[in-house]
């Protein structure tokens, strides 16, 4: 008993240092020193956009100072080693998401563009009438409308993958929907609007039982998590830079060499191709097929920097750190009279949406935002998340390992007021 005791107080002291380190990260962000209407900014809308550590700012100052180039096309200096840190930052991203190669690392704009171009190419490539494509109930907006264009243009169906009341996916539901109908499942990995962790993992592996190649949406899960696309077994996987520390405007596209050598290109134009001429283009090899004209070099530079960042960090401590803040806020917000959290899955990442009886989400982000602290309200692109909840909205603060318990106690004070001024 005694000698748990101790290993349980030690354990204690080891979990406080760790997260001491994690809350030491905050003063890396500028962003987060200023004040927003007089009082210290409190910055709780971290899924809409992470903030940038000042190394991001620096490494992108940096090229833009130093470096300046076009990559793939010229043989002077500057050409050569802008060349040689876009194409570092790719070897970055394939370690960041353990691939297998550099080839299965697509730079594009962000999650959207990644899944749209899987839904034009590979999407139509496989999807035919009568075919379906499977995806959640708990979608984002560009997890969505992509494959439903596709689905109308080639006559075929999307289904959906129901969730429970606590905002999660059953894996019965999910097995009845895999039939030899369905050509592939679009799904995210943690829900923006709910927080709920996937068991991606599993959801691969039934579907690659019966021969379905799955799309995980990462949006949500890299600014969180360790993310092993080999481990998950995934075929593609997307994110963006600017949710995961790094610049707005670059994002990746990871997919599986067999498929991604047998689609075609998304956009064409330069630096896609091998040779032109009237009569025939031959493209390029990967990753470059996918990678038609200059790409935002300076943010895939600054996603380098934002990778170098993450690693720095131990991603576990971070991860238990914000699962503290998480159990803190949500303990916080049940003492406030009227107020309904939306999203109660039992794997749930730092996302907290909630409605309060009476009062639109609008007018509590009005209020917050005069007492300087920044959540979102709306939909948050995800309209069929409130459409299965019964909300027209909700207000959503979302947590990152730079956010501290002081920051929530002022969000909950305010949340206070609010019933106060408006209930
Ligand atoms: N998928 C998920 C799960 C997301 O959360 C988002 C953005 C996207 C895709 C689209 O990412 P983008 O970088 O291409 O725009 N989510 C949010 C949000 O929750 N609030 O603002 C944007």
């Amino acid at each position: 008993m005694h000698t748990t005791t101790v290993q349980s107080s030690q354990a204690n002291q080891d979990l406080l240092e760790r997260f001491e380190a994690v809350r030491g990260c905050r003063h890396h962000f500028p962003l987060l020193r200023q004040r927003v209407n007089g009082k210290p900014l409190v910055y709780f809308d971290n899924a809409a956009t992470s903030q940038k550590p000042q190394v991001v700012i620096d490494a992108t100052l940096r090229y833009y100072e130093e470096e300046n180039s076009n990559i793939h096309r010229g043989v002077h200096y500057l050409s050569e080693r802008a060349t040689q840190a876009y194409e570092g930052v790719r070897v970055k991203v394939q370690h960041l998401l353990n691939a297998a190669h550099q080839r299965e690392i697509i730079f594009v704009r962000g999650t959207t563009e990644g899944i749209n171009l899987v839904a034009y190419s590979y999407g139509r490539t496989i999807v035919g009438a009568g075919d379906e494509v499977l995806i959640s109930a708990m979608e984002h907006h560009s997890n969505i409308v992509p494959w439903q264009i596709l689905c109308e243009e080639k006559g075929a169906k999307l289904r959906v993958i129901p969730i429970n009341d606590r905002g999660e996916i059953e894996l019965a539901d999910y097995e009845k929907l895999l039939t030899s109908r369905t050509k592939i499942v679009a799904l995210t990995h943690v829900s923006n609007a709910l927080g709920t962790i996937n068991p991606v993992k599993t959801m691969v592996a039934m579907a690659h039982a019966h021969g379905i190649p799955v799309l995980l949406d990462g949006a949500q899960a890299v600014p969180h998590m360790k993310v092993d696309v080999r481990d998950l077994d995934c075929d593609f996987y997307v994110f963006s830079a600017h949710k995961a520390f790094g610049p707005t405007g670059v994002g990746i596209l990871y997919g599986v060499t067999k498929l991604l050598d047998a689609m075609p290109p998304y956009q064409s134009g330069g630096d896609m191709i091998k040779s032109v001429t009237f009569e025939k283009t031959i493209y390029n090899d990967l990753p470059y097929k996918f990678e038609a004209g200059t790409p935002n070099i300076g943010g895939g530079i600054g996603m380098g920097a934002a990778i170098d960042y993450i690693n720095e960090i131990d991603l576990a401590s971070l991860a238990e750190y914000e699962h503290e803040l998480l159990a803190y806020a949500t303990r916080g917000v049940a003492e406030i009279p009227g107020l309904r959290i939306i999203g109660t899955a039992r794997e749930k990442a730092s996302v907290l949406s909630f409605v309060i009886d009476g009062i639109h989400p609008h007018d509590i982000g009005t209020i917050l935002d005069d007492e300087g602290i920044a959540i979102r309200t709306g939909h948050h692109c995800a309209q069929p998340v409130m459409q299965r909840f019964g909300v027209p909205a909700t207000a959503r603060a979302s947590f990152a390992f730079y956010n501290t318990k002081e920051e929530i106690d002022v969000f909950l004070a305010a949340l206070h007021r609010v019933r106060e001024v408006l209930a």
